[in-house]
This record gives structure tokens, C-alpha cells and sequence, in this order.
């Protein structure tokens, strides 16, 4: 077996000599050969896309954490990107305290489940002091207090299988995914919390995700399904998110 430096060296000099002298055809067979190709690696950007990811998770750790601030850190002002679901079930869950809304978690799992917000509430909490930073170029810190993913992948028992954790809002517009390394990370979170009170309206509530290495546009506000899949192929337009669409990509790595 190869020392992990020398097979850093390897890969390193493998996607360079992919990105510089070959083409990037040579970063796609890299990345098939680790099975690293992303949702959106088609079109004219995908060999791009497939690099980034496949070298992205190469290269640094999976479990290497975003910087966590310090209470005096949180920013004053906590921008919002989006509006709330504009549909009368929203407005109604909202009248309501969001009692009778369901977190539905279903497909390559042993235990499809259906969780409501106390139920989420039951398990060990979590918070993270992060920064939330737009596409768009605004960023922000906040704290934000949930639930780890990981917890509810154990409870559910996800399959070794899945590939990717597709997660909807109950706006029924806004959807992602990402992938099993991101999923099982400690700061990956279902959030219903927000600087010691409960997730705001315009922040998510009753539960948004919260992937705190990608950019803001990955952190998908009232959740409402999440299923697990070892292809996105069937899934909306197939490449992962309505990112790509828009010009962004699946992998919004930060
Ligand atoms: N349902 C939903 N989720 C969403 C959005 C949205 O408009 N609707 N905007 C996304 C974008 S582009 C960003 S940057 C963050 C912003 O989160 P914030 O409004 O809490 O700052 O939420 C993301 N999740
Ligand atoms: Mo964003």
C-alpha cells in the first residue's frame, strides 16, 4: 500500500497534468476510476465540475470541519436570500406552530420514517457558530442549532447504497443533493434553530439544511422530504440541483 503522501502526490500531479497538458478528458478518467463524477459533470463545464469535485475530495479530508466563530462574532445583521413558500399550506403550518408538519425521510434506507419537529427535538442538539456566504457575494455568521444529519442517517439506517441525500422544500421549487461524505459530516445539520431562538420564517422554519462547507444556495430552507438515491439520473433534470441550470454548480464547495 502507498503512503497517503505519495498517492496525494500521484493524484496531485495526475488532475494537474489532467487540467494542463492533456485536456481535462484525463480528470473525467481519474475521477471515474474513484468513482468521483458529479451530478452535472455533461455540457460544456462538466469536465470543470468533475475536476473540482474529484480533486475537492481527493485531496482534503472528508471530516476537515468549517471555522466556527465565537458568540461575539454573529453578525447584527442576517441577510435573506428567497422568500417563504408562497402556498396556503405553508401560511397554514406557520398559524399552526408548525405542528403538524412532517420531515418525510424515505428511500435507500432500512427505516423510512416520518419525523415532527418534537421529534427532531428529541435528539442530542447540536450548534455551530458558521458563516453563511451567497452566490450572490453577501456572507454572514449565525449561530445555528439542529440536529447533525448523521444522527438521523443512523436512525433511519441508510443504505450502503445511497450515493447522494436529495433534500426538497415544501415550496415545492427549491431542492439539492449531496453527496455521502457531506451527508455524514459533523457540521451538515437539520437546523430549527437560529441564534438561541427557533429558525425564523425567512430563515428556513420550521427545518432547513444547513451544509456549512458549500455555498448558501446548498443550505435549502423548509425541508419537508429527504430521500436517499444511488443515482441522480432520475431525479429533476439529473444533474443533482437546479444549480447547473442557473450556471452554478452541483459541488458548491467552500
Ligand atoms: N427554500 C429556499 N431555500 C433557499 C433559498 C430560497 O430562496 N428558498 N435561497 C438559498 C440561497 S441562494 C441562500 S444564499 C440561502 C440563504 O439563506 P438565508 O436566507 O437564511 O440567508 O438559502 C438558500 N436556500
Ligand atoms: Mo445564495
Amino acid at each position: 500500500m502507498s503512503s497517503p503522501l505519495s498517492r496525494r502526490k500521484l493524484i496531485t500531479t495526475g488532475l494537474a497534468t489532467a487540467a494542463g497538458v492533456s485536456g481535462l478528458g484525463v480528470a473525467a478518467v481519474l475521477a471515474q476510476r474513484y468513482g468521483l463524477i458529479p451530478p452535472d459533470h455533461g455540457g460544456i463545464f462538466g469536465a470543470g465540475e468533475t475536476l473540482t469535485y474529484a480533486g475537492q475530495r481527493l485531496l482534503t479530508s472528508h471530516h476537515s470541519l468549517a471555522r466556527e466563530f465565537n458568540r461575539s462574532e454573529i453578525s447584527k445583521v442576517a441577510f435573506v436570500n428567497g422568500k417563504p413558500p408562497q402556498n396556503e399550506a405553508y401560511q397554514r403550518h406557520v398559524a399552526g406552530g408548525f405542528a403538524d408538519w412532517r420531515l418525510t425521510v424515505d428511500g435507500l434506507v432500512a427505516r423510512p420514517s416520518s419525523f415532527s419537529l418534537a421529534d427532531l427535538k428529541r435528539f442530542p442538539a447540536r450548534s455551530q457558530i458558521t458563516h453563511q456566504a451567497c452566490e450572490e457575494g453577501w456572507s454572514f455568521i449565525a449561530e445555528w442549532i439542529g440536529v447533525p444529519l448523521s444522527t438521523v442517517l443512523n436512525f433511519v439506517g441508510v443504505s450502503a447504497q445511497a450515493k447522494y441525500v436529495v433534500y426538497y422544500s415544501l415550496d415545492g421549487f427549491w431542492w439539492d443533493s449531496i453527496d455521502m461524505p457531506d451527508a455524514w459530516h459533523p457540521q451538515t445539520f437539520l437546523a430549527y434553530g437560529m441564534n438561541g431562538g427557533e429558525l425564523p420564517v425567512d430563515h428556513g422554519a420550521p427545518v432547513r439544511m444547513k451544509v456549512a462547507r458549500q455555498l448558501g444556495y446548498k443550505s435549502v430552507k423548509y425541508i419537508s422530504h429527504i430521500t436517499f438515491t444511488d443515482s441522480m439520473k432520475h431525479i429533476g433534470d439529473g444533474l443533482g440541483s437546479p444549480a447547473p441550470a442557473a450556471g452554478y454548480s452541483w459541488y458548491a464547495g467552500i
